[in-house]
């Protein structure tokens, strides 16, 4: 297995600082800062996370078109380019704002932070944050979330889990979606959910499709049971 260039420490060189470390810690103390910014209104923040084109989009809008009466919910949704998605998910009734990175393969906190500041979240029960289509650098951004969603999808190939295992170990659901694509490709539910549960243990696991509704209720149900845990801790007693 070839090592990556920053493992190796040839003789006669100097061990610099690692930036990215910095810049992580930077990030946590910016997540902090937003959910000090959201406690007093006792919002639910998911950010939902994926390769590009597993369904992110797509799933927001059928959860809008299914639960935007029952529960006050707004998205943030970042892409290098474009308003598409903050454009579509809109279409499906939900208060959306797109964050435009820049070219940059993820969301970090201070962009949160700025978007807020645009954002009518005060009356939400639900914040999602469809982060940058990406399985890699998302995972070590805490954008100030209560849960980390990851979709991985049929077409994707069941060995992602043991590929990008920060994703799946940071995560508390992983959503199996385009499940009416499943007769067509090889890929196992049961092998993905072991690999994935090989990192994480307490990963639960959903398996969806947003074109035909297989496992849209159960998803419904516990976004409802995660809404309804995060008002009642805040209940006084
Ligand atoms: N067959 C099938 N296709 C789906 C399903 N969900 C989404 N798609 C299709 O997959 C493509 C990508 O969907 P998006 O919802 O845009 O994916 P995304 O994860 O938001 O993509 P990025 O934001 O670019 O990362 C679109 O053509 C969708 O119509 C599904 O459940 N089944
Ligand atoms: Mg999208």
């Amino acid at each position: 297995m070839l090592q990556p260039k920053s493992n190796r420490a040839p003789a006669g060189t100097v061990q610099c600082e690692n930036t990215t470390l910095n810049l992580l810690k930077a990030n946590d103390f910016v997540a902090r800062a937003i959910r000090d910014k959201l406690a007093p209104h006792n919002i639910l923040v998911i950010n939902i996370c994926s390769s590009p084109g597993s369904g992110k989009t797509t799933l927001m809008q059928e959860t809008g078109r299914r639960l935007k009466d029952t529960i006050k919910m707004g998205v943030l949704v970042g892409d290098p380019e474009t308003e598409r998605d903050a454009i579509r998910i809109r279409e499906a009734g939900i208060d959306c704002l797109q964050i435009v990175t820049g070219g940059m393969c993820h969301i970090e906190a201070q962009m949160i932070l700025q978007a807020l500041d645009h954002f009518n979240y005060q009356n939400l029960d639900l914040l999602f944050i469809e982060n940058v289509g990406n399985l890699v650098c998302p995972a070590a951004f805490d954008l100030g979330e209560d849960f980390r969603v990851t979709l991985l999808s049929s077409t994707e190939g069941d060995d992602k889990p043991k590929k990008y295992p920060r994703m799946f170990l940071t995560s508390e659901l992983m959503v199996v979606s385009k499940a009416d694509l499943l007769p067509y490709v090889p890929f196992s539910v049961e092998a993905v959910t072991k690999d994935a549960r090989d990192i994480n243990p307490t990963l639960e696991v959903i398996t969806i499709s947003s074109l035909n509704g297989q496992g849209i209720d159960e998803w419904c149900n516990w976004l409802q049971q995660k809404v309804n845990e995060k008002k009642n801790a805040a209940a006084p007693v």
